[in-house]
């Protein structure tokens, strides 16, 4: 059996551009996501063996169940992308909605954990494997009305670090992704549908696009076995930091 890899989030933005990236290096995939209808046209799409999940990675109970679900062959999973994960509003911490800091935490940290959870076992079994976890550059530097995000975030730099830590043993690789501003449906969904605001964070330079990070994340796990990319933090050559983009 070829390699397999599981990815959160496979029905849009990184997580989708990622899945077309491995299927052309003839990696099966499992793609995870909640929205069947994209799945389902990702899957005609690629010309490799795949197999579909749907669970929101923030409810336990179905991400356990849907892992326990694969059967033997599947389960014998090489790389896990943990890609799903989103920004709910950009407000001051005073007037921060609290329902969007539980979607923050329970989808970027507690999501993220709860996937690993159950596939880092079997890659033990197997005798190793590679997890790449997607944070952002607003793990590395906190910005104004961003700090659940970047707190989000920044667990997942400790979560990298810790795992490396524990699983560098078993023959498991971690690669840590930080991007700065991709053009995806990252900031309609952290503006709630507001699509005119969401268009202007892109606006007046060129920003990274999903498919420029499925490629970093591609040279990442095609590495030799012997090198371990940690962590790649990548810009658009406009920005300079999370908040300092120079636009024409
Ligand atoms: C996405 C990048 O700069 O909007 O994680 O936080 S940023």
């Amino acid at each position: 059996m070829k390699k397999i890899a599981l990815v959160t989030g496979a029905s849009s933005g990184i997580g989708r551009a990622t899945a077309l990236a491995f299927a052309q290096k003839g990696i099966a995939l499992i793609l995870c996501g909640r929205r069947e209808d994209r799945l389902l046209e990702l899957q005609k799409e690629i010309d490799v063996e795949s197999v579909i999940l749907l669970f929101d990675v923030r409810d336990r109970d179905s991400v356990n169940a849907a892992i326990a679900s694969l059967d033997d062959q599947w389960k014998k999973i090489d790389i896990l992308v943990n890609n799903a994960g989103n920004a709910h509003g950009l407000s001051s911490f005073d007037k921060g909605e609290v329902d969007d800091w539980d979607n923050m935490i329970d989808g970027n940290v507690k999501g993220l954990l709860y996937v690993s959870r159950q596939v880092v076992p079997e890659m033990i079994a197997n005798g190793g494997g590679h997890i790449v976890n997607l944070s952002s550059v607003a793990g590395k530097q906190t910005y104004e009305n961003g700090a659940v995000y970047c707190a989000s975030k920044k667990s997942v730099e400790a979560i990298s670090e810790g795992m490396r830590l524990d699983l560098t043993k078993h023959g498991i690789k971690v690669t840590n992704i930080a991007p700065g501003a991709v053009e995806t449906e990252f900031s309609e969904v952290r503006f709630k549908g507001d699509k005119d605001r969401a268009k202007q964070v892109y606006a007046g330079f060129d920003p990274l696009h999903a498919a420029d990070i499925a490629d970093a994340i591609t040279y990442c796990i095609m590495a030799p076995d012997h090198v371990t990319i940690a962590d790649m933090t990548i810009y658009a050559k406009a920005q300079a930091a999370p908040t300092v983009i120079y636009r024409k």
